[in-house]
């Protein structure tokens, strides 16, 4: 059982009122909260061991790096990768899918398909459609159902010899839903295709093992699990990370430099170029440490309950449709309220201290899907509780009634 009270005096940020109500943050799933210890984590790399890495004999440089790496070598053990080097830093999610999708120009021929998945974000779309305008591949789309589920039998059909990557969100950030991943990569293997998977939305409530999944590249941002904005990982097999070229040139990343030929750094820092977000990267380490600490199977086990509670209370309202209705989905509720316009839901509960994310949430084909131009999104996270459910519920109906 997880103590609320208490973690969410872990949280500075929720103690407040917006627009003279208490805070009821339920834009979850667009970035998350920080707590106290992420905070001093940033603060204290700045104030006491703030030097630049891997280049200083100075003691001050030294502790930098020994604290950056200590964070690489937690999320090896988070993600169960094999080695540390396999855990490359970056900017996030967006920007570890452009350094695979970059990489793999030299890799495809004409002709060549790659596979998504209906319910992507776009940044799991467009990176891959300007790799197939460079290289001429084809992009195959596994459809979905209305409950948002991906259709399995059509992915089967869609994979053959052509196949050459496979890129799918775990979690999808606009229905919930939770991929069945596993299935996934295997049926690639079989055909000899890689995987990527867009861990951005499930990381904040699943703690996935890359080894056991046999996943070749799994990526994440460090803001949807606590940690800061502007850090992420790109966790790839060594085999497949050594095989792609880096994604930046630049200092760090070389082991020789001359004018006529530079020879390229091993992992991980192959695709490290520059100075990296170091206080960031410390201080996901922290929101890992922080995660574990209460542990993902009771974060997980409380956010369903919240989802449950959540579902059912919301379904009391006339006219309300969710979208995103699998039995396998993470603690998301995407809906509608009769014809009203979510921008406008949005407006009125935020007056309320409520706070959601209306739109397409940056799927514009789930919304295209199901005919629509949006939806309000309420998306839970574990220091989020039961009341908060009510005023957001008791703030829908308010918001209904002026709208109606
Ligand atoms: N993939 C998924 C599934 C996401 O949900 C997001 C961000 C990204 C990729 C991109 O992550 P970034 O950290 O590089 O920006 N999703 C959302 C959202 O749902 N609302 O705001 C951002």
């Amino acid at each position: 059982m997880l103590d609320i009270k208490k973690i969410r005096a872990d949280f500075p940020i929720l103690n407040q009122q917006i627009n003279g109500k208490p805070l009821v943050y339920l834009d979850n799933a667009a970035t998350s909260q920080k707590p106290q210890v992420v905070i001093d984590s940033l603060v204290n790399y700045y104030s006491t061991i703030n030097a630049n890495i891997h280049r200083g004999v100075h003691t001050l440089s030294q502790l930098a790096t020994d604290a950056f790496e200590q964070a690489r070598e937690k999320l090896q053990q988070h993600f169960n990768a094999k080695k540390s080097c396999e855990i490359i830093f970056t900017a996030g999610t967006t920007h570890s899918i452009n350094i695979v999708a970059t990489g793999f120009t030299s890799l495809l021929q004409k002709g060549d398909e790659l596979i998504v998945s209906a319910m992507e974000h776009h940044s799991n779309i467009v990176p891959w459609q300007m790799l197939c305008e460079r290289t001429e591949a084809v992009l195959k789309v596994i459809p979905m159902n209305q409950e948002g589920e991906l259709l399995m039998d059509e992915y089967d059909k869609l994979l053959s010899n052509k196949t050459k990557l496979v890129f799918v969100n775990h979690v999808s950030n606009a229905l919930g839903t939770i991929n069945p991943i596993k299935e996934i990569i295997d049926k690639a293997h079989k055909f000899g295709a890689a995987v990527l998977i867009d861990g951005a939305q499930s990381c904040p409530h699943i703690k996935p093992d890359v080894q056991a999944l046999d996943v070749d590249f799994y990526v994440v941002s460090a803001h949807k699990l606590c940690g800061p904005t502007g850090v992420g990982i790109l966790y790839g097999k060594e085999e497949w990370l050594n095989k792609l070229p880096p994604y930046q040139g630049g200092g760090e990343m070389i082991k020789e430099v001359t004018f006529e030929k530079t020879t390229y750094a091993d992992l991980p820092y192959k695709f490290e170029a520059g100075t990296p977000n170091i206080a960031g990267v410390i201080a996901f380490g922290t929101a890992i440490d922080y995660m574990n600490g209460i542990g993902f199977d009771n974060i997980a086990e409380y956010e369903n309950e919240l989802l449950q509670y959540a579902t059912k209370k919301l379904l009391q309202i006339e006219g309300l449709k969710i979208y995103g209705t699998s039995e396998n989905k993470t603690s998301v509720i995407s809906f509608n309220i009769d014809e009203i316009h979510p921008y406008d839901i949005g407006t009125i509960i935020d007056k309320l201290g409520v706070e959601v994310r209306t739109g397409h949430h940056c799927a514009q084909p789930i919304m295209d899907f199901y005919k629509i131009p949006g939806t309000v999104r309420a998306s839970f996270s574990f220091y989020n509780t039961f009341e908060e459910v009510d005023v957001l519920y008791n703030a829908l109906i308010k918001a209904k009634t002026m709208l109606s």
